[in-house]
Order: C-alpha cells, then sequence, then structure tokens
C-alpha cells in the first residue's frame, strides 16, 4: 500500500551520492567527566552489576574526544564525502534542559570545523541514545519530547551554519523495545505497554523539533535514521506474506507512518486498539511532512511466517521485540548464510527489497543508508586486522544498494558504513567488532583492517565510473 506521494526534489544525479561512515558519541568518545558534561542514561546503566558483557562502559571507548583530528584524518584517507556521528545531548546542556554547556559546544565547533576543513559532510544526529539523567522519566514523559526540541533548537543555533543534513532520532525502535520493554539497553525496563508509550514520545520529539528547525530558517535538510530488519515471507501464502508485511509495519512502520500521515500503522492499530496512543489533531499536523528524507539502519534479514515455522522458529529474536504476542509473526534465520558474532545472517539482497519497501511505501522518498555494518564471522577470525568477511560484506551489501537505486529507481542518496572504528557495543561492551580501522580501550592506537581499503576502493570505483559516466 502506497501511503504518500513526495514532493522532494530527485536528486540531480548520482554525483551527488554521499559514501560515508558512522559513529555514535557515546560509542567512542569516551571523556564522560570532561569538560562539564553531565551524566547519561546509559552512563547509569553500564554501572549497573551484570548489564554490559565485559563489564565495560563509555568512560574512554575510542577516546574520540580528545583523537577526532586523527580519526578525522583517516576519513580523508578512506575517501569518505560524509561523516555520520552524533552530539552528545548530556554534554551541550548537561542535566537535559536549563543551561548550556560551553565547552560541550565548543567540542563540536572543533570536529565541525576540522571535517569542513577536509571536504567531509557532517551529518550529526541529535540524539543517539545517550539521554541526560536530569530528564527524569525518560521516553515515559512528554516533558522530554520538549526538553529534545530546546536542545535541538541550541544545535540549529550553534552549528546549523556548518550542517546542511540534520537526522534527528537514531533508531527509536531500539530505543522504545530494547530500553523499555526487553529491558537490554538503558534505561532497562521491561513492561509489554511502554515501548508504545516511549515511541509515542520520541515521535513527539521528532516533530517539535523539525518544527524548531522549520520555524528557525535554517538551511538544509532534516530527516530520522529508523533501523529494519528485512522480513522476507518464509513461503508464498498469503497468510505468510500478511506476517512479513505486519512485521514490517511493526519495526519501520511504527516510526515511519507518522512521519507521512501522522497516523501508525493501521495493522498496529487494529492489532493494539487503546494500548497504542492517540496522536491529537494538532500532533498530526505537526508530525505529517515531517521528514525531508528517511534514514535506514540495516543489518539483517529473517524469515517470517503466520504460524511457527518448522522447528519452532525464533520467538526470542530480538527481532520482533520479543512482541510476539503483539504482531503474530514467527521468524526464522535464512538457513545455509553466513553469520556474523551477534548471530545476525548476512543477506545482501535483503537490502533491496528493504530500499525498495520504503520507496514504495512512502512515495519514494530520498533515502540514506545511515547504518550498515557487520561485526566479525561467528566462526571467529585469527588475525583481527584480516577482516576478509567484512570486505565481502561491504561488497555485496554496496552493490545491492546501488542496484536499488538504478535499477528500481529508488531515490538512494548515499550510504553510510558502521562503523568507523571497533567502539563501545552497547550491551556487547568492546567484546563485538563492527570497525573499518581496530582500536581497544587498553591499546587505542588506530589501526585500519583490510576492510578499510576494501570500502576505499568500492568508493574510489565508483567515483571513476562516475567521471567516466558509467554509473547510470
Ligand atoms: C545499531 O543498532 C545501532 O544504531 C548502533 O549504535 C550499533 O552499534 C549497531 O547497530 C550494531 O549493533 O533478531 O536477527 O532480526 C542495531 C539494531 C536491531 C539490528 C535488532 C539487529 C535484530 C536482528 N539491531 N536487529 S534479528
Amino acid at each position: 500500500m502506497r501511503l504518500a506521494e513526495t514532493t522532494a526534489k530527485k536528486n540531480d544525479g548520482p554525483e551527488r551520492f554521499v559514501w560515508g561512515a558512522a559513529t555514535s558519541a557515546f560509542q567512542i568518545e569516551g571523556a564522560t567527566a570532561a569538560d562539564g558534561r553531565g551524566r547519561s542514561i546509559w552512563d547509569d546503566f553500564c554501572a549497573r552489576p551484570g548489564r554490559i558483557l565485559d563489564g565495560g562502559d563509555g568512560a574512554i571507548a575510542c577516546d574520540h574526544y580528545r583523537r577526532y583530528r586523527k580519526d578525522i584524518r583517516l576519513l580523508k584517507e578512506l575517501g569518505v564525502t560524509g561523516y555520520r556521528f552524533s552530539i552528545s545531548w548530556p554534554r551541550i546542556i548537561p542535566d537535559g534542559v536549563g543551561n548550556v554547556n560551553p565547552a560541550g559546544v565548543d567540542f563540536y565547533n572543533r570536529l565541525l570545523d576540522e571535517l569542513i576543513a577536509n571536504g567531509i559532510e557532517p551529518f550529526p544526529t541529535l540524539y543517539h541514545w545517550d539521554l541526560p539523567t536530569g530528564c527524569r522519566g525518560g521516553w515515559l514523559e512528554p516533558v522530554t519530547a520538549e526538553a529534545f526540541a530546546a536542545y535541538a533548537k541550541v544545535c540549529f543555533d550553534a552549528f546549523g551554519d556548518r550542517v546542511k543534513h540534520w537526522i534527528t532520532l537514531n533508531e527509536s525502535w531500539c530505543s522504545a523495545v530494547l530500553g523499555y520493554g526487553l529491558g537490554v539497553f538503558a534505561p532497562g525496563m521491561t513492561d509489554p505497554e511502554m515501548p508504545y508509550r516511549a515511541g509515542h514520545h520520541l515521535l513527539l520529539a521528532h516533530g517539535l523539533a523539525v518544527r524548531e528547525f522549520r520555524n528557525g530558517g535554517y538551511a538544509g535538510e532534516i530527516g530520522i535514521a529508523n533501523n529494519c530488519d528485512w522480513r522476507e515471507p518464509l513461503t508464498d501464502t498469503a497468510a505468510d506474506r500478511d506476517a512479513a508485511e505486519r512485521a514490517l509495519q511493526f519495526f519501520y512502520g511504527w516510526f515511519t507512518d507518522p512521519l507521512f500521515t501522522g497516523e501508525y500503522p493501521e495493522t498496529m492499530r487494529r492489532r493494539l486498539g487503546g494500548r497504542l496512543p492517540e496522536f491529537s489533531s494538532s500532533e498530526k499536523v505537526l508530525l505529517t511532512g515531517s521528514a525531508d528524507f528517511l534514514g535506514l539502519n540495516h543489518y539483517t534479514t529473517m524469515y517470517a511466517s503466520d504460524s511457527p515455522p518448522p522447528g519452532g522458529g525464533d520467538t526470542t529474536a530480538s527481532g520482533n521485540g520479543g512482541m510476539i504476542d503483539d504482531q503474530q509473526v514467527w521468524l526464522s534465520p535464512p538457513d545455509g548464510c553466513a553469520k556474523t558474532d551477534m548471530g545476525w545472517a548476512v543477506v545482501p539482497w535483503g537490502l533491496r527489497n528493504m530500499l525498495r519497501w520504503i520507496a514504495e511505501r512512502y512515495g519514494n522518498p530520498p533515502i540514506y543508508v545511515t547504518e550498515n555494518g557487520c561485526s566479525d564471522p561467528i566462526t571467529g577470525i585469527s588475525d583481527p586486522l584480516e577482516d576478509a568477511a567484512r570486505s565481502s560484506f561491504i561488497r555485496a551489501y554496496t552493490r545491492e544498494a546501488l542496484a536499488a537505486k538504478t535499477d528500481s529507481h529508488v531515490d538512494l542518496r548515499g550510504y553510510f558504513y558502521w562503523s568507523l572504528l571497533d567502539n563501545f557495543e552497547w550491551t556487547s561492551g568492546y567484546q563485538r567488532h563492527f570497525g573499518l580501522i581496530r582500536c581497544t580501550p587498553d591499546d587505542l592506537r588506530r589501526r585500519p583492517k583490510k576492510s578499510f581499503d576494501e570500502y576505499r576502493k568500492i568508493i574510489e570505483e565508483y567515483r571513476v565510473n562516475q567521471k567516466e559516466g558509467k554509473n547510470k
């Protein structure tokens, strides 16, 4: 079902395609106590025994706060034209609301200046999960949405002269489901109703921030980074096709439909009834049309079925957020494909299907793949720098992304590999590695892996083809 027709200007050609790498503040910056930064829910969560696999935290991470110049040099070497990073709310407004911390603003001023001096376009995300502890009640409270909009305005005012692409929120699905439903992410709550409430306020936060942006008359575009793993029907029956569609609506649709229609997906409303909050008529107006572009964070694919598949499926897969009772979708991993040590299947064609689904449902809006990447293979690797599996992952996934653009006419504007550096991988601490560059907290040296070179080549080849007019 098509929900919207886009009025956005079409991309003026493939030469505008942005190749980039992505990171987030809490995962790389470290220096959590430096220069007046406030506490975040992730500092608190890490301090709770048993929450992080290796007992790690964000105190040092990649020490990017002090080594950002080196990291930008590496971005330059990689040949990217875009860098997606996140701004730490507790560095800018330590208590969540109220006073602005000039030292925090200074850090991002230096970072932005250095990026621009190196010809790299900044794509900052305003919120990548490090909510100030001072926002009491977190995303369960509507005032947090207002606090976010006030913080966003501080950022637009301070950085809007150099930033032309803003991303409001990262993966609200994860904030809502993993943070308030499954309790595996901060703030660690477990309640079947809370994800819908938290998600509601996250959506309002996005809407209010976009209103500040547009009313303020800042230049550039603003969008959101929503995550979704592809759901392929297990069989060709109508029931399984419906199940896959339902799963996608509970995943990407939940945080994207409201930005086009002011309403949650019809499937969610029908199944959840009054358990799903309602938007008031003014909130519908606020949300409708509130994304200039859509971000997609995409990692893997699962088969979806309407009844338990042979073998029972994976009812615990975090991919359905444990919300199996609400969705009635069973997930099972594709047979015979490689898996990473996160347990995620490597299924490159899933990305193309996912992009086509988004283009179709939302009327071909501008899309960026704001994250795509892999940790090391489940079989392990003997030398962390010899990451052949990551090289083939990037080859295969970027090929599918470009095919979606050229063959299926998806208005794809860029691709950001997750992640530039090995970093603090949330609940997995420092035990899972997604980086193009090796970095460990005990030895903060940056060592480019083989995949760094492979990605550099992919970007370079694209550029050469471009010059020779070989890219469609
Ligand atoms: C992203 O989230 C985050 O934005 C980033 O900070 C993080 O470091 C990175 O990914 C790597 O983890 O049950 O098999 O269908 C990832 C979101 C959501 C992707 C759940 C995998 C479930 C897989 N993840 N999804 S499955």
